[in-house]
C-alpha cells in the first residue's frame, strides 16, 4: 500500500490512538486542535489525505479547503455535528463515525445521572464528608426512582438502550421520535414532544446534535415537564435552549437536571456551578477505557479500509 500522509486532530488519550500503528501505516502529522493547522507548512496541508478527528469545533469549508488532496475525516464519535456534512459533500471528502459500540456506555450515563438527580448522591456525599449526618442526623428525604413514568427524546440507537435500561426500574416507557418505532407495545409512542414531556415525570433527551436539532428542548418542553420533572441529557448541548434551562433550575420549575452536555464546552455557563438541583459531568458519557480503544480502532480501520479497497467501515447515513 502507497504510504498516504494523515492528520490526527485532537488530544488522544494512549489508548485512543495507536500512534505506532498510524506511523507504520502512514507518514503521520498531528496537532492538538483545529487552531494547530497554522503551524502546519504549505507542502505539509497539500500533501494530507486523511484526517484522524477528535473535537467538538466547528470543521467547516474554509476549513476543509485547506487541503487539497482530503480525501476522508474519520470521526472519533457518534456525533459530528461540528462537522459540516454539506461543505465535505461539495468537496468530495468523505466523513466517517464511530457508531454503536458506545452505546452501551452512553446508555449507562445517562441512568447514573438519572440516579444521582434524583437520589442526591452528591448531596449524600457532602451529607458525610461535612459532618452534618453527625450533626444534624439524617438527610432530606429525595425522589423515588422505580415505577416512574420516563420519556425518551429521540429513539435512535442509543435512546433505545436507555429505555431498555429504564424498564428494569419498572419503568412506563414513552417515546418521541419522527416516526413510529418497531418497539415493545407497551411504549408509548408521541408524534407531539410537548405532550409527551406534559405526560412524563423524567425526560432522557438522546436527539442527534446538529442544526435540525438546535434549540429543540425550548421553554414549552421544560414547562410541559413541570416542577417535579427531571430532564437528563447526554446528547449534545445544542438541542436544550439553555438558557431556558437555566432559568427554570434558578427557579426551581423543575426538579433538576442530570447533564453531560453543555452548549460551550469546557466553559460552561457559570450559572450551572450555582445550582444545587444538578448533577452534571464533563462529556464522559463513552469515555471508559474499553470503549475509547473500540472508538479509536474503528476510527483507524475507517481510515485504512479507505485506502485498502475504498471503503470504509462506518460512513455517516448521509453520504451512503
Ligand atoms: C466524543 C461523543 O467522541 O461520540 C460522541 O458523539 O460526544 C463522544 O464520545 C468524545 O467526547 C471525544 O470527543
Amino acid at each position: 500500500m502507497k504510504k498516504r500522509t494523515i492528520l490526527l486532530i485532537g488530544k488522544y488519550k494512549k489508548v485512543e490512538s495507536d500512534i505506532s500503528r498510524y506511523k507504520r501505516n502512514f507518514f503521520v502529522l498531528a496537532i492538538d486542535n483545529l487552531l494547530g493547522i497554522k503551524s502546519l507548512k504549505k507542502h505539509d496541508l497539500e500533501k494530507i489525505e486523511a484526517i484522524a478527528f477528535k473535537g467538538h469545533t466547528n470543521f467547516n469549508f474554509p476549513i476543509m479547503k485547506k487541503f487539497p488532496s482530503l480525501k476522508i475525516i474519520s470521526n472519533f464519535g457518534v456525533g459530528y455535528d461540528t462537522i459540516n456534512v454539506e461543505d465535505a459533500k461539495k468537496l468530495n471528502i468523505l466523513i466517517t463515525f464511530t457508531p454503536d459500540i458506545l452505546n452501551d456506555d452512553v446508555a449507562d450515563m445517562a441512568i447514573a445521572l438519572y440516579l444521582g438527580i434524583s437520589r442526591k448522591l452528591l448531596d449524600g456525599y457532602d451529607w458525610i464528608k461535612s459532618g452534618k449526618w453527625k450533626s444534624l442526623g439524617e438527610m432530606p428525604l429525595n425522589r423515588k426512582v422505580s415505577g416512574s413514568k420516563c420519556g425518551i427524546l429521540g429513539l435512535g440507537r442509543i435512546g433505545f438502550e436507555i429505555a431498555k435500561r429504564l424498564e428494569s426500574f419498572k419503568t412506563e416507557i414513552h417515546y418521541y421520535s419522527r416516526t413510529k418505532k418497531n418497539v415493545s407495545s407497551n411504549w408509548v409512542y408521541y408524534e407531539n414532544p410537548v405532550e409527551l414531556c406534559k405526560n412524563v415525570d423524567n425526560l432522557f433527551i438522546a436527539l442527534k446534535g446538529g442544526a435540525a436539532t438546535k434549540g429543540f428542548v425550548s421553554k414549552n418542553f421544560l414547562k410541559a415537564l413541570g416542577r417535579n420533572g427531571i430532564l437528563i441529557n447526554i446528547s449534545r448541548g445544542s438541542v436544550i435552549d439553555e438558557n431556558s434551562l437555566l432559568d427554570v433550575l434558578e427557579k426551581k420549575k423543575i426538579y433538576g437536571a442530570g447533564l453531560d452536555v453543555f452548549l460551550e464546552e469546557p466553559n460552561i455557563n457559570q450559572r450551572y456551578l450555582k445550582l444545587d438541583n444538578v448533577f452534571i459531568q464533563p462529556h464522559q458519557a463513552s469515555a471508559t477505557i474499553k470503549t475509547r480503544q473500540a472508538m479509536g480502532d474503528l476510527q483507524y480501520q475507517n481510515i485504512a479500509s479507505y485506502f485498502e479497497n475504498g471503503k470504509p467501515l462506518t460512513v455517516i447515513p448521509e453520504m451512503k
